[in-house]
């Protein structure tokens, strides 16, 4: 399996939660980089408005979108072997009871609010294709491959900065 980057999001309910070394703990056990993080941002609502245009008919979604304006964001960029699905995996289903229900471990089993839809800690690409066009979307820039990948030393202060 290939190597590959997928994007990540840890949503204004993991932010309000202190959630991030947690979660990057999750992706560096299990053998995937965190290879770029944005300082904390509050997003416009044009890009929520892209981000979720799969979802605009949708009756929850007002529900959504003023969640997601509600506080800042984590924008990250992970990276490993089959880094998309296994990073879906890691974060479980979208509905944290079913979560809950079917993968305990999961981050947002565990950190999100089984009362409230949008609220599930984090956001993960759905395939690879999405993958780029989302890191796009909240990096500005084209992520092919690995070009801005760091080196294995250097993922040493990132990890740092996780547990701290
Ligand atoms: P995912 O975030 O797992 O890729 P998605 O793209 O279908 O799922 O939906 C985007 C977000 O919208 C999701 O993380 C939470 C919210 N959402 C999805 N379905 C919902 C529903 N039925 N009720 C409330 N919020 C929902
Ligand atoms: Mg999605």
């Amino acid at each position: 399996m290939a190597k590959e980057v997928t994007y990540v999001m840890i949503k204004p309910d993991g932010v309000k939660q202190k959630l991030f070394s947690k979660i990057c703990k999750v992706f560096l056990e299990n053998d995937l980089d965190v290879i770029e993080i944005q300082n904390e941002i509050v997003l416009k609502k044009d890009i929520v408005r892209e981000h979720y245009s799969h979802l605009l008919n949708e009756s929850f979604y007002p529900d959504l979108e003023s969640f997601m304006l509600s506080g800042p964001v984590i924008p990250m960029i992970v990276y490993g072997e089959d880094a998309v699905s296994k990073v879906r995996a890691l974060i479980g289903p979208t509905n944290v009871k079913k979560a809950r229900e079917e993968s305990p471990n999961s981050i947002r089993a565990l950190y999100g609010n089984p009362d409230f839809g949008p609220a599930n800690v984090i956001h993960a690409s759905d395939s690879r294709e999405n993958a780029l066009i989302e890191i796009k979307r909240f990096f500005n820039k084209e992520l092919q491959r690995s070009k801005e990948v760091l080196t294995s030393s250097s993922i040493i202060p990132l990890s740092l900065n996780c547990a701290i």
